[in-house]
Order: C-alpha cells, then sequence, then structure tokens
C-alpha cells in the first residue's frame, strides 16, 4: 500500500442509449445504495461524488446505419469525457459508474487529455471493439473500443454526435481480459490488429497470475504510466453478475476478479476506472440485484487499495496492557 491514491472523484453516468434494453441507467444508484461511497472512505483518502451527470433528451436522433441513437451516445460521451478531464486534471483518481458501456469512449478520452501516455485495460466477456460495418447488432457498446483506436480511424464511418473527438489509442496501449463472446468481425481485428487479449481460454491454461504479469508487463515494461481500467461486469460469471444485459456463461471468478483489481491497484498507477453494464432491471430478484451492486463496490474498492491482506494504517506498535 506504499502507493496510496491521494483522493477519490465518483462520476454517475445514468446513460443506457449505446444497447436498447432500458435499465443500465439506474446502475449509479444501485452502485451507490451497495454502499460504495462507506466503503472507499474506510480507505484512506477523500472522496468527493460529484453525484450523476446530466444527459438531455435529444429530439431528433434517427439510425445512422443500423446503429441506434448515435446523436445522444456522441453527445453524452462529449459531456462524460470534459467531466473526467477535470476531474483527473484536479488531481483524483476518477471512478466512472455506468451505464452501458458505450460511456468508455468518454471516459478514457476525457483522461487521455489529462494523460496521454495512458494505458488501458479492458475487463469484459465482449470486446467491443466492432465497427459500425462489422457490428451484428448495431449497438454502441459493442464499439467502443473502435472509437479509440487510431489504427481503425479509416474503417470508422463518420458518424453522427462525435465530431469532438479523434481516436488517439494505439493498439498496442490496450490489454483485454476475460474475452468469451468475440463477434467474427471483431477476432478479424483482434488479430490484424495484433492487440494483446487473454480469454477465459488463456485464464484457464495459465492461471490468472500469470495473465496479470503479462498483462502489467505488456503495459509497463518500457515505461511506467498511467492506467486507466474499464471493468464491464458482464465479465463475471452470470452466477455472480446476473443482473446485465448480456451476460455469457463461464466468466471470471470471484477471486480471479479481485485479483486482477489488487494487482491494477499494486502498481499505483491506476489513474481512472470505469464499472460499467449493473442493470437493476434484469435481476430475477431484488437479491440478484444487489449481489451484482455488491460486486460492483467490491472491484473498485479493491481497484482502489482494500486489499484481502488487510492493512494497519492506525498501528505502530501491539498494544500494551499498562
Ligand atoms: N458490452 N458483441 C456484441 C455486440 O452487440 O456488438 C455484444 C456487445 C456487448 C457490449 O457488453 O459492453
Ligand atoms: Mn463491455
Ligand atoms: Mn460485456
Ligand atoms: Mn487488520
Amino acid at each position: 500500500n506504499q502507493n496510496r491514491t491521494h483522493s477519490v472523484a465518483i462520476l454517475g453516468a445514468p446513460f443506457s442509449k449505446g444497447q436498447k434494453r432500458r435499465g443500465v441507467e439506474h446502475g449509479p444508484k444501485a452502485i451507490r445504495d451497495a454502499g460504495l461511497v462507506e466503503r472507499l472512505s474506510n480507505l484512506d483518502y477523500p472522496v468527493h461524488d460529484f453525484g450523476d451527470l446530466n444527459f438531455p433528451h435529444l429530439d431528433k436522433d434517427e439510425h445512422f446505419m443500423h446503429v441506434p441513437f448515435p446523436r445522444s451516445v456522441g453527445h453524452a460521451n462529449q459531456l462524460l469525457s470534459s467531466a473526467v478531464n477535470s476531474a483527473v486534471g484536479a488531481g483524483h483518481t476518477c471512478v466512472m459508474l455506468g451505464g452501458d458501456h458505450s460511456l468508455a469512449i468518454g471516459s478514457v478520452e476525457g483522461h487521455s487529455r489529462q494523460c496521454p501516455d495512458l494505458g488501458l485495460i479492458w475487463v469484459d466477456a465482449h470486446a467491443d471493439i466492432n465497427t459500425p460495418l462489422t457490428s451484428p447488432s448495431g449497438n454502441l457498446h459493442g464499439q467502443s473500443v473502435a472509437f479509440l483506436l487510431k489504427e481503425l480511424q479509416d474503417k470508422m464511418p463518420n458518424i453522427p454526435g462525435f465530431s469532438w473527438m479523434k481516436p488517439f489509442l494505439s493498439s498496442r496501449d490496450l490489454v483485454y481480459i476475460g474475452l468469451r463472446d468475440v463477434d467474427p468481425g471483431e477476432h478479424y481485428i483482434l488479430k490484424n490488429l495484433g492487440i494483446q487479449y487473454f480469454t477465459m481460454r488463456d485464464i484457464d491454461r495459465m492461471g490468472i497470475q500469470r495473465v496479470m504479469e503479462v498483462t502489467l508487463d505488456h503495459l509497463l515494461a518500457r515505461k511506467q504510466r498511467p492506467l486507466h481500467l474499464s471493468f464491464d461486469i458482464d465479465a463475471f460469471d452470470p452466477s455472480l453478475a446476473p443482473a446485465t444485459g448480456t451476460p455469457v456463461n463461464g466468466g471470471l471468478t470471484y477471486r480471479e476478479g479481485i485479483y486482477i483489481t489488487e494487482e491494477i491497484h499494486n502498481t499505483g498507477l491506476l489513474s481512472a476506472m470505469d464499472l460499467v453494464e449493473v442493470n437493476p432491471v434484469l435481476g430475477a430478484s431484488r437479491e440478484a440485484v444487489e449481489a451484482t451492486a455488491a460486486l460492483a463496490v467490491d472491484v473498485i474498492a479493491s481497484s482502489l487499495g482494500q486489499s484481502r491482506e488487510g492493512a494497519h494504517v492506525a498501528y505502530h506498535e501491539i498494544p500494551s496492557p499498562k
């Protein structure tokens, strides 16, 4: 714990138009109700909850090709980008609560304005690297990474709502963990660009310890740099995180997920993170929703330094009876 964060900013992003199911806009409230701020306050730095961003409703937002709500998604991400830019610029470690995963576009973009050399760790069942031309669904939450990558710039059409941003990330600055539902066009892109990724099969083969060693080595071996963690709750097995829009069997165990975040914390380099795709409307029961939200809180707290080992900041000696 030598590298404790100085302060944390929480930004709620109640937004769902990166996909077609309703409910994921209630993710920030569910995660706060599960005790996020109290849990982070037990670690020893100030926590600033900046509340929820206000995303305006856009009246006219027609499909672009088969992509729904392009202007709404573009505009929400523009607002989010500037909020993340300010929070990181003010010296906070920024925690963005989604909302669907299209919000990573603005979150990573805003972070990159303060930290142009950031490295990105994407923990997800999905690669979210479709372009509008490869996407089977059209949904923008399955395309976020394609907006970020310089290598895909000339493969992306001009999507209304996104003229405010340009791709800035290089494919070698990105590592995926947890993949198990990759579309054919995405698989081609991953291979073609030589992106470093670890599927659930790789975790089965190598173990999570080795996966994290290679992940951090890939991003940090040449130089220390700020890290962005984009954590989709559907990376976990649906038995642990049932309240989410695109669950896929065979996901991370609790211990694998927490090991990932402990290792990222231990680098001392985490500068911003996203926790997305908690959808309280999709749980089969109240318990299912609360379990998913509690898991989200565990992921965030662990990323910010809560450790299974325990800690002893308030102790300098073993108390003696007088
Ligand atoms: N997510 N690959 C599918 C698609 O529609 O492009 C699923 C995407 C899921 C996105 O979970 O953030
Ligand atoms: Mn995702
Ligand atoms: Mn996903
Ligand atoms: Mn203790």
